[in-house]
């Protein structure tokens, strides 16, 4: 967690979502990109989701990041009370190895979308929440294309 004001921001459903989500805040801090983070539950603080999601855009959040799993509504809850672009997680599931967060949270029905990433894809959350940041601040525009550059050398 970073102190400027958070550009991004980050909800997963649970607190065992978090060893993979850390992966997400972990590459935002190589890319020095400001976020915040919250376990805030679709189903079970379901007023704290609408808290933190409503109010995202008028605090200086530009990207919105959820992770969830099994029925994983979350991203699509946060999706109807913001404007922002949201991009979802979706986290391996014990029964069904994570293809239920992931239809849950791909097949968003017309005039709500969210962009997904691959299941328990974290770092590639936070690569494309920066390539957002990118297209209107050229110094994350920079540090993706530094990381490019750096994974073409390799
Ligand atoms: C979802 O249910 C969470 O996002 C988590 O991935 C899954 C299981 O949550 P816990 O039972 O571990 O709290 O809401």
């Amino acid at each position: 967690m970073s102190e400027a004001t958070p550009l991004v921001g980050i909800v997963m459903g649970s607190t065992s979502d978090m060893d993979v989500m850390k992966q997400c805040a972990e590459q935002l801090e190589a890319f020095g990109v400001p976020h915040e983070m919250l376990v805030a539950s679709a189903h079970r603080n379901p007023d704290r989701v609408h808290e933190w999601a409503s109010t995202a855009a008028g605090r200086g959040v530009k990207v919105l990041i959820a992770a969830a799993g099994k029925s994983a509504h979350l991203g699509g809850v946060v999706a109807a009370f913001t404007p922002l672009p949201v991009i979802t997680v979706p986290m391996k599931t014990s029964d069904l190895g994570g293809l239920d967060s992931l239809l849950s949270m791909v097949q968003m029905p017309t005039g709500v979308p969210v962009a997904c990433v691959a299941i328990n894809g974290a770092k590639n959350a936070a690569i494309l929440a920066t390539q957002i940041l990118g297209t209107s601040m050229p110094e994350f525009r920079e540090r993706i294309a530094a990381y490019k550059r750096e994974m073409a050398e390799a």
